[in-house]
């Protein structure tokens, strides 16, 4: 087992302290990402003692040590999940042949572009939620927020040790060039769509941390599968991180939809924006517009990119013990594409298909998401339901882009579209309404009026705890 070393500048497992130049080199990129951290991360709230979580170990259980922490002394560190001893290759053409614990000279390029995508969707977040702690529902929610901001730095600092590691000067040049993008800037954007979208209000961070987090937890469930060890072992020890990110967002999604009901209840004839919570129909076009735009993470329909990655050994499936055929060189899918305004099926080889394999288990992990709100909607009586838009719906990427798709994806003329668009995604009015509500609440115990309180706090403390001392 690896414990994790607290005494060095850097907390790692991964014994830094023996190579002295990789050491020094993430030594001076530390104070660059401070100074991103100081600039970027969360707005006003620096100075502040937060109660975060900090890992200790890499072990399944016990890995938190809880306590109060101002948030630029966050000990970010490096935490690969423990190696398993002879580990093989588990897809693709190298199939059972050792892992490597190099980058193979081939895939150099490949590889490091893979790591530099996903680097640079954990920054961005934190960008994307900067402004959030002016106007959180509570102190736990604030807390909360927090904690997944300083984890997604954690994430980052993961992917840049990866880089500084085994990708020489260019590693070092991308892990600089992370620091330098920024999520919404017009001259130098973040790298995929949804992480340059504006999180405006906490209604989007919570569709955000269900959906978009959840878009992380199944690339990193295909990364943690990777033949290349180093990047396997880092996204196993990230997704234990990922798990809280979508508890976050699902039981907060949960919780404003049971407040909406408890309105509902009491004023049954009622709009229930007239008593401050947010309707059912808005709620429906958040998720509408968070699952949609997250969809799109997944890359193309039918990609070579994806052909190569799984190929290569490099990129391989969620779960990929559960398939029987590891190679995948045989075999298709069936792809409804478009053909004028109609859908016409294709088949395509199978491992070209993986983005779209991928993105089937995430839309099936979305929908349980889904039913746990519509089980809190039955369980108060309320006759609505929210769903999960089609896959088709509102992308931006691949083979339905630029086209027109109802959310139970039906093609559509464009004026249809323009003509209903926000009875499916929130309009302008419907923006100022949800950011109407967002009204700071910092007395411990209290929550905003439009989302309802957790079932329980964090690790074992009460819903009164001071969870971040403002
Ligand atoms: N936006 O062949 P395709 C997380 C580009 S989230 C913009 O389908 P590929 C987190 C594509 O780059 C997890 N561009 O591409 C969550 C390509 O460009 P070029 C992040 C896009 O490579 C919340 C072209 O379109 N991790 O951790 O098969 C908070 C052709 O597309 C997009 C990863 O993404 C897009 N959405 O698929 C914090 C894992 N989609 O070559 C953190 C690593 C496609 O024409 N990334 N394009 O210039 C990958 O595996 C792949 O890059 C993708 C794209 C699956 C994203
Ligand atoms: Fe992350
Ligand atoms: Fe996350």
């Amino acid at each position: 087992m690896s414990s994790i070393d607290y005494q060095e500048r850097i907390p790692n497992n991964v014994d830094l302290s023996s190579d002295r130049r990789l050491q020094r080199a993430l030594e001076a990129w530390q104070p660059r990402y401070l100074d991103w951290w100081m600039e970027m991360g969360p707005d006003g709230w620096m100075e502040n003692e937060v109660y975060l979580r900090t890992a200790v170990s890499v072990d399944r259980d016990g890995w938190a040590r809880f306590g109060y922490v101002r948030m630029p002394e966050y000990r970010w560190g490096i935490f690969l999940a423990d190696p398993e001893p002879d580990r093989r290759i588990g897809f693709g053409d190298h199939y059972g042949k050792p892992a490597w614990q190099q980058v193979p000279g081939e895939y150099r390029h490949d590889l490091r572009r893979i790591i530099v995508t996903q680097a640079d969707t954990e920054p961005a977040s934190v960008e994307q939620q900067r402004l959030l702690g002016s106007t959180a529902p509570s102190l736990y929610d604030l807390r909360n927020l927090f904690q997944v901001n300083v984890e997604e730095g954690r994430h980052l600092w993961a992917m840049v040790y990866l880089l500084h590691t085994y990708f020489g000067k260019e590693g070092r040049a991308e892990a600089d060039e992370l620091l330098e993008r920024r999520s919404g800037n017009p001259d130098r954007p973040r790298i995929l769509t949804t992480f340059n979208d504006p999180v405006q209000n906490w209604l989007d961070f919570f569709m955000y941390t269900m959906f978009t987090d959840r878009d992380g937890k199944f690339q990193l469930l295909a990364l943690a599968e990777s033949g290349f060890d180093p990047l396997a072992r880092t996204c196993r020890f990230m997704l234990t991180e990922e798990a809280h990110h979508m508890f976050v967002g699902q039981t907060g999604v949960g919780r404003v939809v049971q407040r909406t009901c408890e309105v509902m209840q009491e004023h049954p004839d009622a709009d229930p924006r007239e008593f401050g919570a947010i309707d059912l129909p808005t709620i429906q076009k958040y998720l509408n517009q968070w699952a949609s735009s997250s969809t799109d993470l997944f890359g193309a329909e039918v990609s070579s990119n994806a052909a190569n990655f799984f190929a290569e050994g490099l990129k391989g499936r969620a779960w990929e013990e559960r398939y029987e055929d590891h190679v995948a060189a045989e075999g298709t899918i069936s792809i409804e594409e478009p053909d004028g305004d109609r859908l016409v099926e294709r088949e395509v080889p199978l491992r070209n298909a993986m983005n779209e394999v991928l993105r089937s288990e995430y839309l099936a992990d979305n929908q349980k998401g889904v039913d746990y709100w519509n089980k809190i909607l039955r369980k108060h009586g309320i006759d609505f339901e929210l769903r999960l838009p089609h896959r088709r719906f509102h992308r931006s990427i691949g083979l339905y882009a630029g086209r027109f798709f109802d959310p139970e994806g039906h093609p559509v003329d464009e004026a249809t579209w323009r003509r209903r668009q926000y009875e499916w995604l929130p309009s302008e009015e419907d923006r100022e309404y949800v950011s109407s509500l967002m009204r700071p609440v910092y007395e411990p115990g209290r929550f905003a009026g439009w989302i309802a309180p957790p079932a329980k706090g964090i690790n074992g403390k009460p819903l009164d705890f001071e969870y971040v001392l403002v």
